[in-house]
């Protein structure tokens, strides 16, 4: 067993597991420290009262009291949509990382008792404002019937089941998308769609594609990428030429996973880890998931189709 004195076994399960992958012992630290938040994140998820705090955030969104909560938890040296400052781990000056977090990512979903998550992208050094490409590793937590944990370090895609003792065991490994898939998860209003958007939306539907949309983007790419099949999309809309999903919080930390599972993430012209950031809270229309079905999304919006 790999047990310590003073250590949990959930920290020592994970933490065993991401020593195995080679990578630097405070790269390690960080996704443990981000696990260990988790917890309490669903603590005050399951337990928490669903008012209003009476706060925005940098975007002008209120925030329900649970958003503030469990960013309060993440907070510790990470930088958040929630934050004006960007926060750094500075573990040592060698090892230092870049955190962009979403703490509750859907989090008016929790008042109708739907599933949420966490969403986090970690960049080596100090500066947030670089494609997604260049991040060092990135998760999710899925704060669903089951508390669930994946990640990737650009060493495949793992998940982690939190069990009853709230530790995080391994329960998938070297996560892969199949080439095409059969569901699709469509975001935002379809009549502000273009006609390209549309097009791709009937052709999903012409081949046989179930809709699958819950409104949460952490359970609807889970289901995706644990079926290995699907597409999500939340194109530009009539009146948000850039959609609604934001690159930093949101979009590169789950093309990040996506394109280790064999899948992909495209704003419909690069991939969405290419995309250089100009601001924390810029967003960009997205299409992800199955390789074919990205492609095709491209295609029917560039007119070829
Ligand atoms: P909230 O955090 O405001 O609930 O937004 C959730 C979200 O950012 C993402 O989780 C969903 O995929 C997306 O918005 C859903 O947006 P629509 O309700 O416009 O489809």
């Amino acid at each position: 067993m790999y047990s310590q004195p003073g250590k949990t076994k959930f920290q020592v399960d994970l933490r065993q597991h991401l020593r195995d992958q080679n990578i630097s012992g405070n790269l390690v630290h960080l996704i443990c420290e981000i696990a260990e938040a988790s917890k309490y994140v669903i603590n005050a998820v399951r337990t928490g009262d669903l008012g209003v705090a009476g706060t925005s955030n940098l975007y002008g969104e209120e925030q329900l009291a649970l958003d503030v909560l469990s960013d309060r938890i993440m907070r510790c040296n990470i930088a958040s949509e929630e934050m004006e400052e960007i926060f750094q781990v500075t573990s040592n000056p060698q090892g230092m990382f870049s955190v962009a977090y979403d703490p509750l990512d859907g989090s008016s979903l929790v008042d109708v008792n739907l599933a949420v998550g966490t969403i986090v992208g970690i960049y080596q050094g100090n500066d947030l404002l670089q494609p997604g490409r260049k991040m060092v590793g990135s998760m999710y937590i899925l704060y669903g019937p089951r508390v669930s944990l994946v990640y990737s370090v650009g060493k495949g895609v793992y998940e982690f089941t939190m069990n009853q003792l709230m530790e995080y065991t391994l329960t998938r490994e070297n996560i892969q998308m199949q080439p095409s898939g059969d569901i699709y998860s469509p975001g935002g209003l379809r009549k502000k769609y273009s006609e390209g958007n549309e097009k791709f939306i009937r052709y999903l539907e012409a081949k046989g594609s179930k809709l699958r949309y819950s409104g949460g983007f952490v359970p609807d790419i889970n289901q995706i990428l644990m079926k290995g099949k699907g597409v999500f999309m939340y194109p530009a809309l009539s009146d948000a030429a850039n959609g609604k999903l934001r690159l930093l919080f949101e979009l590169n930390p789950m093309a990040f996973l996506i394109e280790q599972a064999g899948g992909m993430a495209t704003n419909g012209e690069i991939p969405i880890l290419d995309i250089l950031p100009e601001g924390l809270d810029q967003r960009a229309p997205v299409y992800i998931g199955c390789r074919n079905d990205v492609e095709k999304a491209a295609e029917f919006l560039n007119g070829m189709d």
